[in-house]
């Protein structure tokens, strides 16, 4: 009798819940099917529930206590550049071939590899289909995950897998190297031959490959770095720093640019000088294939983490410089303040979260451009001190 009296007392809130989500399923299964999708997919529509775990996850406060010397750090590992050694020697037939095929250094797909699942370790057992539906209802990015949705439905018409093994994480992401359903779409391969795509089975060969086709579509370049650490001379101006400044590495040269190790800087591609951590910290010159890896995650803290790590499985060295422990010269507090008071006037500089990117970066030009000052686009405490 307990136990009913406790149903009935919390019975009126889930029903509630339950009467929304059961809604949004009704809705979403007209789009589904005004989409194209067959009646016989749209069952498995049934089986989807609403879990609030995947939501909480999502609204869970991103990971900015770290900062990006302790996430590179973390990123290449001791550890996880010994597994991905481990992951080198074990299948160099298989990477040599993807390599051939793709023209993308096995490096970066170990890396990748690496950081999305621990080299296949950690690849992720939410069923994917509960997972976006919970996403999609939840209702912030509604249409984001509709499409994803739909994009899973679309993987199971099409025999690639089933509904057992659509697995992935609370964000939906599937697989070794966690694809987003539309993507595994647009990109995936079958590089085994078997008729299937098939990117969560053990054997990773299907979701490697289909890595090297995705960053090789979005224009992986064949034998250009993502980047490299270099040094900038005495009295460098800040201000020609930016993504948005590349130029010849000769012309980066004669500005007396050299590489980290302090030889000269060569090659042909245009280049341009980032400051992920402020003047003080590591300065890299990234190329194009820093951007086609923005197209995996869009964080440059990944970027950086990724590309640092397939340099230490090719056999190149550890970042030199030290990671400065306040960016800019500046505390936490500063940096937040001075992002949300170029928010306030306006100028678009971000979430305030004390990490200053290019977007602040690129608030701070705007300002200064108003306000006819130098443009730098530089952080600094006396920048602050002039909007407070
Ligand atoms: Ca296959």
């Amino acid at each position: 009798m307990a136990g009913l009296l406790l149903a009935t007392s919390i019975a009126p809130k889930a029903a509630l819940a339950n009467a929304g989500f059961e809604a949004w399923r009704a809705g979403f299964r007209a789009r589904a099917a005004a989409n194209g999708l067959l009646a016989d997919t749209l069952r498995a529509l049934d089986e989807v529930e609403f879990l609030p775990r995947v939501v909480q996850t999502d609204k869970a406060p991103a990971e900015t206590a770290r900062s990006l010397g302790d996430y590179i750090a973390a990123a290449a590992s001791p550890q996880r550049v010994k597994g991905g050694q481990v992951i080198l020697s074990r299948y160099p037939t298989l990477l040599g071939r993807i390599e051939a095929e793709y023209d993308v250094p096995r490096e970066i797909i170990v890396a990748i590899w690496g950081m999305e699942s621990s080299f296949g370790a950690v690849r992720g057992s939410a069923p994917v289909l509960s997972t976006l539906a919970s996403l999609a209802y939840e209702g912030r990015r509604r249409d984001l995950f509709e499409v994803e949705l739909l994009a899973a439905l679309k993987i199971l018409e099409s025999g690639d897998t089933s509904l057992s093994r659509l697995k992935g994480s609370y964000a939906g992401a599937m697989g070794h190297t966690q694809f987003m359903p539309s993507s595994f779409l647009r990109y995936a391969v079958d590089f085994n031959n078997d008729g299937r795509r098939d990117i969560w089975a053990d054997d990773p060969t299907d979701a490697l490959a289909s890595t090297a086709a995705y960053l090789r579509a979005k224009g992986w370049q064949k034998d250009q770095p993502w980047a490299y650490e270099v040094r900038l001379p005495q009295g460098f101006d800040l201000a020609r720093t930016g993504r948005v400044y590349a130029q010849r590495q000769k012309d980066w040269a004669q500005l007396g640019v050299t590489h980290a190790s302090g030889e000269k800087l060569s090659g042909s591609d245009h280049g341009a000088l980032i400051l992920p951590a402020g003047p003080s910290g590591p300065v890299f010159m990234i190329f194009d294939n820093f951007h086609v890896l923005k197209t995996y995650n869009y964080a440059d803290s990944y970027v950086i983490g990724v590309g640092h790590l397939s340099d230490r499985l090719a056999g190149r060295g550890a970042i030199r410089a030290k990671f400065p422990g306040d960016p800019w010269g500046m505390t936490t507090a500063e940096r937040k303040e001075l992002q949300k008071r170029l928010n306030d006037l306006g100028f678009k500089a971000g979430r305030p979260d004390g990490v200053i990117g290019e977007k602040g970066r690129a608030a701070i030009r705007s300002y200064q451009t108003a306000r006819g000052v130098p443009v730098t686009g530089v952080p600094s405490r006396d920048l602050l001190a002039g909007l407070r």
